[in-house]
């Protein structure tokens, strides 16, 4: 029996199937384009991480730069300490969206608070808080007895309260409490652990660590921070102290040093004083202990003759042949001193701190070393040549001091343009060892910028393009390799390395390979 639908229901049924094929088409719309929104959503984030990702780059590219610049710094010279041909507004890459940059900075110096540095600073210029001989703090207004007394015991190994002091005791019995230090301090903001000190003594009233004077840190205590509204900006004990400072045992030339006191350590092949000859082998077959190189200024030795007769000879090294000595010999097997203050960039209230200097001394070492040339300074020999001091201060202070510099710190800003992207790096360097390593590094981001972003047109322009293959895979590189690198995570955003060890910046080459080296 043949069944036949009416004309009627055949309608419907087309009409049915023709709202389910329009409800799939539109579902299947939807569905394409909420992958779109989230394809393009992804995208967005992609490229604001990459953003991140390539200034934190141009940032380590800075770095790359400030160790190149600190490892050709010759003994003596300071020029690295301002030198914005070389880090200010460096170009490092164009990747189609934006130009970046970076710019490499430091605190101005205290007589002129208003403009930043474009360069490094030296560690060497400030009291190193590890070294045994720094106890002298008399430069230091700003630190009490109680202040030095619990620094002391924090760092020293005992568990021997000092008058004033504090111990573990003391510590036991915090809200938090937390172990005594009892050795040396990695980072100098382990300082902030010690009983008494606070974020503004150590970074005084520049609470979001620009190094420039902004509207909240003048206007007393309108706005957090407190601050004197004295139009000065008051950077507390940073720049003073450190923890970094270390002067290797060579020559200026990077040759291990003669042992003065060792009769196994063959003299120089260089040509010295006859006299000088004559009295080491003296020194060394009486066996007499010399304390520091500085020793062998005006020295006379009493020793008997063949025939059993007392003869005073001399050492030969007088005013001119100063120099040498203490560039080629010393009188200790260490690879290393902690904490040597480098006369050449120290400023008054440092060096003030050295034991056997007062302030007097230290403004005159100030006066005469601008009056003085580079090749002059490649020693500390200058504070005798110049008569600053005399023999008998020189052998004194000559132990605490050194006239060069291997430790550098700095900030670092890697920005792009026309974005505004950027990440502010806060580093130390030590340049000393064959291969140039990071010992810390800190991210300030978070803090905002430290200047306006407008390099000038010129420079950038130029060099921006030239010998970049692909920035963009380069810059990638980087980071790829910075994920692996050794940078050790410390309380959140606090990114130390070990100093020990420190980081090879061999991962960085390739983006700062691209920078041009005309500077
Ligand atoms: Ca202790
Ligand atoms: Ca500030
Ligand atoms: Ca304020
Ligand atoms: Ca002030």
């Amino acid at each position: 029996m043949k069944s036949r639908l009416p004309a009627n229901d055949s309608r419907h049924r087309r009409g049915f199937i023709l709202v389910a094929v329009l409800i799939l088409i539109m579902l299947a719309s939807m569905v394409a384009i909420s992958l779109l929104f989230r394809l393009k959503a992804e995208d967005t984030a992609a490229a604001a991480g990459a953003g991140a990702e390539q200034a934190w780059a141009a940032a380590m590219s800075g770095v790359q730069e400030a160790m190149r610049v600190g490892a050709a710094a010759k003994p003596g010279s300071t020029d690295w300490r301002n030198l914005p041909r070389a880090f200010r507004d460096r170009p490092v890459c164009d990747d189609g969206s934006d130009r970046w940059f970076f710019t490499v900075y430091s605190p101005p110096d205290s007589d002129a608070l208003a403009e930043l540095r474009f360069g490094l600073t030296d560690e060497a210029a400030k009291l190193n808080l590890n070294a045994a001989h720094t106890t002298n703090f008399t430069g230091y207004q700003r630190l009490t007895v109680q202040h030095i007394a619990a620094l002391r015991d924090f760092l020293d190994f005992d568990d021997f309260v000092r008058p004033e002091g504090a111990e573990q005791e003391y510590y036991s019995a915090l809200p938090q409490p937390y172990a005594v230090r009892n050795r040396p301090l990695d980072t100098l903001e382990e300082i902030l652990l010690i009983r008494g000190f606070t974020p503004s003594l150590l970074y005084g009233e520049d609470a979001n660590m620009n190094w420039r004077l902004d509207p909240n840190e003048n206007d007393g205590d309108e706005r957090p921070p407190a601050d004197n509204n004295d139009g000065r900006l008051d950077l507390g004990l940073q720049p003073l102290l450190t923890v970094s400072s270390y002067d290797p045992n060579l020559d200026n030339d990077g040759v291990p040093r003669t042992d003065l006191n060792n009769s196994a350590d063959r003299l120089p092949h260089v040509e010295l004083p006859p006299a000088l000859t004559n009295f080491t082998a003296a020194l060394r077959t009486n066996k007499f202990q010399l304390g520091h190189a500085a020793d062998l200024l005006e020295a006379k030795l009493k020793i008997k003759d063949a025939a059993g007769k007392e003869v005073e000879i001399s050492s030969g090294i007088g005013k001119e042949e100063l120099p040498v000595a203490l560039d080629l010999f010393t009188t200790s097997a260490r690879e290393r001193t902690e904490g040597l203050v480098n006369i050449n960039t120290a400023s008054v209230e440092v060096l003030a701190s050295v034991p056997g200097i007062d302030e007097p001394l230290a403004e005159r070492i100030l006066s005469t070393r601008r009056s003085i040339s580079p090749e002059r300074r490649t020693t500390i020999a200058w504070l005798y040549q110049e008569a600053v001091v005399d023999a008998a201060l020189f052998k004194r202070i000559a132990p605490f001091l050194c006239a060069r510099s291997y430790q550098y710190s700095f900030r670092v800003v890697g920005f792009g343009l026309p974005s505004g992207r950027f990440r502010v790096l806060d580093v130390v360097i030590d340049v000393a060892p064959d291969e140039p390593v990071i010992t810390y590094l800190r991210d300030l981001t978070r803090l905002g910028l430290p200047f306006k972003l407008e390099p000038e047109a010129s420079p950038a322009q130029g060099t921006a393009k030239s010998g970049i293959r692909n920035p963009k895979s380069e810059v990638r590189q980087v980071q790829m390799k910075r994920f692996r690198g050794a940078c050790l995570g410390r309380n959140g955003n606090f990114r130390c390395v070990d100093s020990a060890r420190g980081v090879r910046p061999s991962s960085f080459f390739l983006l700062h390979s691209a920078l041009s080296h005309d500077a």
